[in-house]
């Protein structure tokens, strides 16, 4: 099969055995699916990107891989990571420009209708648990203006995609005008 596929030649017998014998040793397999796997959800996202991600608590800023998709926003501690440290759904968020007077080029997403309250999220805690964020904003530091306004654009984006969003607006709309 091999024949002729080196401009015209052939390739060196060596190789092709070297070849030959790594991939017998370790045949192409595909991973199976044991349904806990959450990779896929991160091809093909809508945006991803560097952050600096404020602590809800603690007030500490950490670098962190985000990943928007489907009406999520997903952080990591590295690139290559599988599972995410944090999951944060974004319908009922809002996201606007913050200043702050530590990080440039800040956003926030944050709850218009329940000022005060924390916002629904989960996060991995030091023993690996899964627990709830306690975050009653989450604020974000982008790397530049322009970065920052991608983030604020794609974020809205998806929120306002959401079915459910329009079909919770609609509703609320409707209400608004019996009264
Ligand atoms: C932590 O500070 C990190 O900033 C966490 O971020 C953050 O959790 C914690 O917030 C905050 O206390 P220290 O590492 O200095 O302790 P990360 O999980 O990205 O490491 P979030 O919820 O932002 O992920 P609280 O709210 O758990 O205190």
């Amino acid at each position: 099969m091999n024949r002729g596929i080196n401009d015209g030649g052939d390739l060196h017998e060596a190789l092709l055995r070297n070849l030959f014998d790594s991939i017998k040793n370790e045949p192409f397999s595909i991973p199976e699916d044991d349904g806990n796997d959450i990779t896929h959800t991160f091809f093909n996202p809508s945006r991803e990107g560097w952050l600096l991600k404020l602590g809800g608590r603690v007030k500490t800023w950490k670098r962190r891989w985000f990943i928007l998709t489907d009406n999520c926003l997903y952080y990591f501690e590295y690139t290559t990571d599988k599972e995410p440290l944090g999951i944060i759904p974004l319908e009922n968020l809002s996201v606007r420009k913050v200043d702050d007077p530590k990080k440039p080029n800040c956003f926030e997403l944050f709850n218009a209708s329940c000022k005060g309250q924390k916002i629904k999220a989960c996060k991995t805690d030091g023993d690996g648990k899964v627990v709830e964020g306690k975050h009653q904003s989450y604020k974000m530091s982008a790397a530049s203006p322009d970065e920052r306004d991608l983030w604020i654009e794609a974020i809205r984006t998806s929120i306002t995609q959401d079915p459910f969003y329009d079909l919770v607006a609609a509703r609320k709309k409707k209400i608004a005008s019996k009264k």
